[in-house]
């Protein structure tokens, strides 16, 4: 009876995780959306009380939960019943935002804080979809709706939705999520990063409503093997999806094209382009109005067309060589100093890095929001995107490589449709091992199988070669599989002194090209001395001076995206009056103000975009 009653439910809990596709999150942005961001009440449960009862037994695993867990959104009924949570007397925190920066007794907080509001939605239409969109949650996010769950996610940076068509009342419905953003070892990313571990509802939360059947999914690109050639598919969902027209639209390309979706909804096309193409570019950074109708539905995007390529040594941007002039960034807001989210904060850091000459951004270490990409094809700079498997990964734990995979695809298909987007990056400074090499290669084949227009990368690390301690090659066999190959490197600051760098020989044997993931040194805005003194400015400019010498010397070199674009917190960074907790590499200071190493790098842009 017992094992009975467990696996009904075991059953119970795995069906509850599954949860709907909703269209797809690249387009809710081009839908009618009911924004759910606000206020939200919140309760601080470093206990889980609200989860768990005093036996450590999950209310949720329960048919009919006590009114004791907070998901109910309970309020007593009478004098005889007990409760001790009050969602409506309780705190209450901005959504998006990261708790943190919201409120100092949350600075350092790590665990579960649960997350309510109320809401009214009357469907526009009775035979209309609903579904329910998150941006992002660190890390963990288990989502009530009116009492009853609908499912949980796991990963902190990428978007999730569930379908809650005819969930919904027209007034007061309430909806609870409890975001837990404890560290664990089998996590990804794992217990120990350099950045903050920023928690909270992170991201925007929105209702869409589709049709009954309703474009899905939609991509619409280059030909990669015949440029002359536009490709796109899209994907229908619903009771109709099979059997529909699909009509594809692209005015200023003259395109206007039909095809029909075949038994799982799909329809493909391939149509020659007759009219001369705009290439999207950092120079030109042209997008298309495409828009894409079923006989219920309208898909609207806005897309830039271009190819990027490998051929050699030599990376190609519509054919063209093209060198990466580029700086690595970190979602953390240059207003708030928390977790970035907004346009403006988008705007700010891809104009600083216009400033100081940027054709490219790498977005360490994981997917940033969408807003900032979307940004990036309407500003042109082409992006470096990543998930967070980073330094050391449970490799062993098939859970874990699950985990990496789910926030490979969800930031794939979020973001299929950017330009900007050249590079997947599968992983940054992970320890060489067989189980390691397995797990990488797993997900880079996963990421071709998703999208083989883009380059495929990872920040790999150097290592000098036996008894030759001043040649750095890469013998990391991860190298056999990247189409660029990246790798970071601190000679002058975690190994040695600048001077260091005059005498290192590269041998890099594999004909790649090469990218510098990153290099740089910690420097203190203000903060003067002469080039030997750590966390001075002078010392972190000739730095900058003398690794641009020595990355000369590698034929290969392609583009580099050094460390970094903004001072930016971490809890491993103590060191009174200079850290403080912020790392200090950025070329900016916390504050927006410039070292002296942004002017050598602004140098050396200009003169590689010049040719001079
Ligand atoms: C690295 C890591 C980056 C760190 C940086 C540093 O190699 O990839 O996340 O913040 O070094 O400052 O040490």
């Amino acid at each position: 009876m017992r094992i009975i009653a467990l696996l009904l439910i075991a059953f119970c809990l795995s069906v509850q995780h599954s949860h709907a596709q909703g269209p797809h999150p690249g387009t809710v942005e081009t839908r009618m959306v009911h924004s759910l961001n606000g206020h939200w009440r919140i309760i601080v449960d470093p206990y889980e009380n609200g989860y768990y009862n005093y036996r450590y037994e999950p209310y949720d695993a329960s048919p009919n939960p006590s009114r004791s867990a907070y998901f109910s959104d309970a309020a007593p009924r009478d004098k005889s019943e007990l409760l001790e949570y009050d969602f409506e007397r309780s705190d209450s925190l901005r959504v998006p935002g990261d708790w943190n920066t919201q409120k100092e007794r949350l600075f350092y907080y790590e665990g579960t804080v649960w997350y309510r509001t109320l809401f009214d939605h009357a469907p526009s239409s009775p035979s209309n979809r609903t579904f329910l969109h998150f941006g992002a949650v660190n890390y963990r996010a288990d989502v009530y709706l009116n009492g009853k769950k609908l499912g949980h996610h796991i990963g902190g940076f990428t978007p999730f939705s569930f379908e809650v068509t005819g969930l919904l009342n027209a007034t007061r419905n309430s909806m609870v999520v409890k975001v837990d953003n404890k560290r664990t070892k089998d996590a990804v990313p794992t217990l120990n990063t350099d950045w903050w571990n920023y928690g909270g509802i992170t991201r925007d939360v929105r209702l869409t409503e589709t049709p009954g059947t309703f474009i899905r999914d939609a991509v619409v690109q280059l030909d990669r093997k015949d440029p002359k050639r536009l490709r796109a598919s899209v994907v229908m969902d619903g009771a109709n999806a099979a059997g529909q027209t699909v009509r594809l639209t692209i005015p200023e390309l003259k395109i206007d094209a039909s095809a029909v979706t075949d038994p799982s909804g799909t329809a493909m096309f391939s149509l020659p382009l007759r009219s001369a193409v705009r290439y999207w570019s950092p120079d030109d950074p042209k997008l298309y109005d495409v828009t894409i109708r079923s006989s219920d539905d309208t898909f609207r995007e806005r897309i830039g067309l271009r190819t990027i390529t490998v051929a050699g040594t030599s990376i190609l941007l519509n054919g063209t060589k093209v060198f990466l002039r580029g700086i690595s960034i970190h979602e953390e807001s240059p207003f708030t100093k928390g977790r970035a989210n907004t346009r403006e904060d988008a705007v700010t850091m891809l104009t600083r890095a216009k400033e100081l000459g940027c054709n490219f951004v790498r977005l360490a270490h994981y997917p940033h929001n969408e807003q900032m990409v979307r940004m990036a094809d309407s500003m042109g700079m082409m992006v470096w995107e990543e998930i967070p498997v980073y330094w050391t990964i449970d490799w062993r734990n098939e859970a874990t490589y699950r985990n990496a995979e789910a926030q490979l695809e969800a930031m794939i298909m979020r973001d299929r449709n950017r330009a900007s987007t050249i590079i997947w990056s599968m992983a940054n400074e992970t320890p060489v091992s067989d189980v390691r090499n397995a797990f990488l290669g797993r997900l880079a084949a996963r990421a071709r199988g998703l999208d083989s227009t883009r380059l495929i990368s990872a920040a790999l690390e150097q290592s000098g070669l036996p008894g030759e301690p001043n040649t750095r090659s890469i013998t990391d066999p991860f190298a056999e599989t990247v189409d660029i190959l990246s790798f970071n490197q601190y000679i002058g600051w975690y190994d040695g002194l600048p001077d260091k760098c005059l005498e290192v020989q590269w041998k890099i044997t594999q004909q790649k090209p090469v990218i510098i993931s990153e290099f740089g040194a910690d420097a203190k805005y203000g903060f003067h001395g002469d080039t030997l003194t750590r966390f001075s400015e002078e010392y972190q400019e000739d730095l900058y001076k003398k690794t641009l010498r020595m990355l000369g010397t590698i034929p290969q070199l392609s583009g580099m995206s050094p460390w970094i674009l903004n001072d930016f917190r971490s809890p491993r960074r103590p060191l009174p009056v200079i850290q403080d907790g912020w790392n200090r590499k950025g070329l900016y200071s916390e504050n927006g103000e410039k070292k002296k190493a942004f002017f050598v790098l602004q140098k050396y842009y200009e003169q590689k975009k010049t040719g001079r």
